[in-house]
C-alpha cells in the first residue's frame, strides 16, 4: 500500500474584511493572524502548515486587497505586490468573497489575476451565515456565472461560515479532489474518440461558411493538464472556437475547475486525411 503524501500549496485573497484571517486561523486551530472589524487589518502575509487527512497544506493569509484606484498609500501598494508575486507561487487560489456585498468588480479582477496564472481557483461566499433566503442566494450566484461569466468553467464555488465553521471541509475535500484532477493522464485512444464525437454533433462553431474542427490532439508531459490540439485552418483562430473547444473538453472529461493549458496549431494537419 502506498500512501500519497500530497503538498497543496494554498492562498486565500481577497477583499478587505472578507474574513480571510478568520478562515486562516480557523484552518490552523490557533489565531495566529489577527482578526476584526476594523479594515484592513491584515499587513504582512503570515504562512503557516497544517494536516487534513493524508495531506500536508502550506496556507497564506494576504492582506486584502482593495481597487487599484484606491490604493493611495506606498505600504499599501507594496503590500499588493507582495500578494500578487505570492500568487505566483502557489498551486491554489481561495478567493474569499462576502456573502453580504455579493460579487463586486474587484473580485472579477482577482479572479482574472489568478486564472490568467493558471492557478486553480476556488470562489468561496463567506459569512454565508448572514443570508436569509439561503437557497435562493445559491441559486442566483450560480446563475449568475454560468450566464455572465464567460470563466465559469475554470473555477469551483462554495458557501461557508468561517466563524462559525461551517461547511469548511467542503471546501478542503474539493481542493483534494481537484488537485488529483490535475495529474489527469488521458489515453490517446479516449482523445481520438472524444474527437470523434465532437465531430457526429458537428456544432463548431463556423468562420464565414467553414467550421473550425479540431484534427488532432495530443497530451504534453507537464505540471498542469496541457494539450497541443491541430486545427484545420491556417488562419487566425478565434476566440469562440477556443472557448467551445474547452467547454466540450471539459465536460466529456470532467473537468471542470482546473486550469488547462491548450496550444492551438494551425495547419493542414498531416496526421489525419
Ligand atoms: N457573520 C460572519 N462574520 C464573519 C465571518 N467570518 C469573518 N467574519 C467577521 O468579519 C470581520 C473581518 O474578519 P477578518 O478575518 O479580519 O477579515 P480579513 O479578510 O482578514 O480582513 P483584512 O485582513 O482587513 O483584509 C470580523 O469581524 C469577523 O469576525 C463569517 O463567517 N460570518
Ligand atoms: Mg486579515
Amino acid at each position: 500500500m502506498s500512501l500519497r503524501l500530497n503538498n497543496i500549496y494554498l492562498s486565500i485573497i481577497g477583499k478587505p474584511n472578507s474574513g480571510k484571517s478568520t478562515l486562516f486561523n480557523l484552518l490552523l486551530g490557533k489565531n495566529i493572524s489577527p482578526v476584526g472589524d476594523e479594515y484592513g487589518l491584515t499587513k504582512i502575509l503570515y504562512e503557516e502548515k497544517f494536516k487534513y487527512k493524508e495531506h500536508n497544506f502550506t496556507i497564506v493569509d494576504t492582506p486584502g486587497l482593495r481597487r487599484r484606484n484606491k490604493v493611495i498609500e506606498e505600504n499599501e501598494k507594496s503590500r499588493n505586490a507582495e500578494v500578487l508575486k505570492l500568487m505566483d507561487k502557489v498551486d491554489v487560489i481561495i478567493l474569499l468573497i462576502d456573502s453580504k456585498e455579493n460579487l463586486t468588480k474587484q473580485d472579477f479582477r482577482l479572479a482574472d489575476l489568478s486564472i490568467n496564472r493558471n492557478k486553480m481557483l476556488f470562489f468561496i461566499f463567506n459569512k454565508f451565515d448572514t443570508i436569509e433566503n439561503k437557497k435562493e442566494f445559491k441559486r442566483n450566484i450560480k446563475k449568475f456565472l454560468t450566464n455572465s461569466y464567460s470563466k465559469y468553467k475554470m473555477i469551483n464555488i462554495d458557501f461557508i461560515s468561517a466563524k462559525y465553521n461551517r461547511k469548511i471541509s467542503n471546501v478542503l475535500n474539493n481542493i483534494i479532489k481537484k488537485d488529483n484532477l490535475l495529474s489527469v493522464q488521458i489515453q490517446k485512444t479516449k482523445l481520438n474518440k472524444f474527437l470523434k464525437d465532437l465531430d457526429k454533433k458537428s456544432s463548431y462553431p463556423k468562420i464565414g461558411k467553414i467550421s473550425v474542427k479540431p484534427k488532432y490532439i495530443v497530451q504534453l508531459k507537464n505540471k498542469l493538464p496541457n494539450f497541443k490540439v491541430f486545427i484545420n485552418t491556417k488562419n487566425k483562430i478565434p476566440s469562440i472556437f477556443q472557448r467551445y473547444f474547452d467547454n466540450e473538453f471539459r465536460k466529456y472529461f470532467k473537468l471542470d475547475g482546473i486550469p488547462i493549458k491548450y496550444e492551438f496549431i494551425r495547419s493542414k494537419n498531416p496526421y489525419t486525411n
